[in-house]
């Protein structure tokens, strides 16, 4: 059985990821780590958790040892509207805590999972079919850090045969704990607009066109990954995947098919409308389907309808 240990498993898919991996490893084998925020009661109830900062080594090195980790899921990281205001932190962060995780992989013989993202692309990318290896010169912090990240993953791969792997997520929804500090964000808000005040106002444009996902293919996306034949990769780090391409109008029109009194307005944020526009528009995820299978189950019609009813039942629990 795997011994796993998440860090960022306080934020957004963290969270998420955790739960899914106690249930198919087993509670005790996946250790939680958060920084900063208290866990969900969920979270700490149901298996190990540890207080443990990914830019501090020796913290990290501690939980490693003390439960014989052998996978590592690094999920602690600033996003991209953060790190473009404090783009010190995210280089600190983003780099020098992958780096410390990859090390302690190198030193243990751990497995990596590191999430890239959309954002390890830029204007010169191809903005449609966005291919797996093309031009990727982003203009921004995070994304600066995501495709180093990249880099230094296939690195300790190539170098040192650490099992480095990773996918470039797109905006991730969820229905559980909010994202923070992205671009992608207002395709989680708009349903908590939606639920609690019948409207929303949205800080991208029309038309500005993104991938996204909804967090149960997240999970499997990570997981698969992980499990994959490694004889079958000629990829690792990291894999373009996603599930659905919309811009913030298209959200709209199917949150009003089911609540038609939903107003939605516009008031654009500069910032994210300019990381938006240098990001794709729709990535060709072909080399993981071809390499480990990748499929995602949710399209925009299925998600709306989950997320409406699982925020709309928290909302009459007084849960929102
Ligand atoms: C963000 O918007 O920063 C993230 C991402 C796409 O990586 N959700």
């Amino acid at each position: 059985m795997k011994r796993i240990m998440v860090t960022g498993a306080v934020g957004q898919i963290g969270s998420e990821l955790t739960l899914a991996l106690r249930e198919r490893y087993g509670n005790e084998n996946v250790v939680a780590c958060g920084r900063k925020t208290e866990p969900s009661k969920k979270l700490r109830d149901s298996g190990p958790f540890e207080w443990a900062d990914c830019t501090q080594p020796d913290k990290l090195h501690a939980v490693v040892k003390k439960y014989n980790i052998d996978t590592i899921y690094h999920l602690a990281a600033i996003l991209s509207a953060v790190a473009e205001a404090k783009p010190q932190l995210a280089w600190d962060v983003n780099i020098n805590g992958l780096y410390n995780v990859l090390e302690l992989a190198r030193e243990n013989n751990c497995a990596v999972f590191t999430p890239s993202s959309i954002g390890a692309f830029g204007p010169g990318t191809p903005l449609d079919n966005t291919p797996q290896d093309t031009i990727q010169r982003p203009n921004t912090m995070y994304g600066v850090t995501k495709v180093s990240g990249e880099l230094l993953c296939d690195y300790y791969h190539k170098r040192f045969g650490v099992d480095a792997r990773g996918v470039r997520y797109p905006g991730i929804i969820s229905n559980e704990t909010l994202p923070g500090g992205g671009t992608t964000d207002y395709a989680v808000a708009i349903y908590y607009g939606a639920i609690k005040e019948k409207k929303y106002t949205c800080y991208l444009k029309q038309g500005t066109y993104l991938d996204m996902m909804y967090m149960p293919d997240a999970i499997k996306a990570a997981m698969d990954l992980m499990e994959a034949d490694p004889d079958k990769l000629v990829h690792r780090n990291a894999f373009n995947v996603t599930a659905m391409s919309f811009a913030p109008e298209h959200i709209y029109d199917e949150i009003k098919k089911r609540i038609p009194e939903f107003a939605m307005d516009y008031e654009v944020d500069p910032v994210r409308q300019a990381i938006a526009e240098s990001w794709p528009n729709k990535m060709d995820d072909t080399a993981a389907k071809q390499e480990w299978g990748w499929e995602p189950s949710f399209n925009l019609a299925r998600m709306t309808d989950d997320m409406l009813k699982v925020l709309g039942d928290k909302y009459s629990r007084g849960e929102l």
